[in-house]
């Protein structure tokens, strides 16, 4: 497998911001009466603002209207974005700066593959936008994960063969996006989708590029 590419999820993958979109989605499922631990955020991770909450709604068998959906949306950004204002580069987790300066140097090319619409802000936060040379985030996929567009966008930016890249993920909507995408894909981090994946690393400090050369 020859390596050109390096495709990264954002929110758990460069980040630990998952955990913020944990307590803001438990926020409005207290709000709503929902029973939602971090076991049910497991089927949230990954996939758009609108189908998380989507999600939780059935997951509560809660019916509301539009407008009370709509209101909802904006809540827990609000509630999310305020949580993730003091982000910085000390949040950035274990392994993944080393790699970026490894893999740059190394001439390999790197995108971010998020479903987040919020994936700019984050990574200007993290001090870490001009790492990739793709950004597809939220703002510009018609189809989010699980589907494969956000990827395949991706590595055609980067002007790559499908086969030459690699995708991170830590979620199962972003691991079956990739594979059906056709890529190699990494779990970084989460146990419960290590056995989905092609391959799984506890972090990204177990992550060698010179394994793939
Ligand atoms: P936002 P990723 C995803 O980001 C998160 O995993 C998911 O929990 C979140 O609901 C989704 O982004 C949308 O995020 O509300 O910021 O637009 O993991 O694909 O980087
Ligand atoms: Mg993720």
């Amino acid at each position: 497998m020859t390596i050109k590419g390096l495709i990264f999820d954002l929110d758990g993958v460069i980040v630990n911001t998952e955990h913020n979109h944990f307590l803001s989605w438990k926020a409005i499922a207290d709000k709503l009466s929902i029973s939602f631990t971090e076991r049910e955020n497991e089927q949230l991770k990954g996939i758009s603002r609108i189908d998380s909450l989507k999600v939780l709604l059935k997951m509560g068998k809660v019916e509301i209207s539009t407008n009370d959906f709509d209101a909802l949306i904006l809540e827990k950004n609000e509630h999310y974005l305020a949580s993730i204002a003091d982000l910085s580069e000390k949040d950035i987790l274990p392994g993944v700066k080393v790699l970026l300066e490894d893999a740059q140097s190394k001439g390999i090319k790197m995108a971010i593959g998020s479903s987040s619409k919020n994936a700019r802000f984050i990574l200007n936060q993290l001090g870490l936008t001009d790492y990739f040379e793709a950004i597809i985030d939220g703002n510009g996929v018609a189809h989010p994960k699980p589907h494969p567009e956000v990827f395949l966008n991706a590595a055609n930016e980067l002007g790559l063969e499908i086969a030459n890249c690699i995708v991170f993920e830590d979620a199962e909507s972003g691991i079956e996006a990739a594979l059906k995408g056709g890529f190699y894909v990494v779990a970084v981090g989460n146990p419960h989708v290590a056995d989905q994946a092609s391959e799984f690393i506890p972090s990204m400090l177990d992550f060698n590029v010179e394994d793939y050369a």
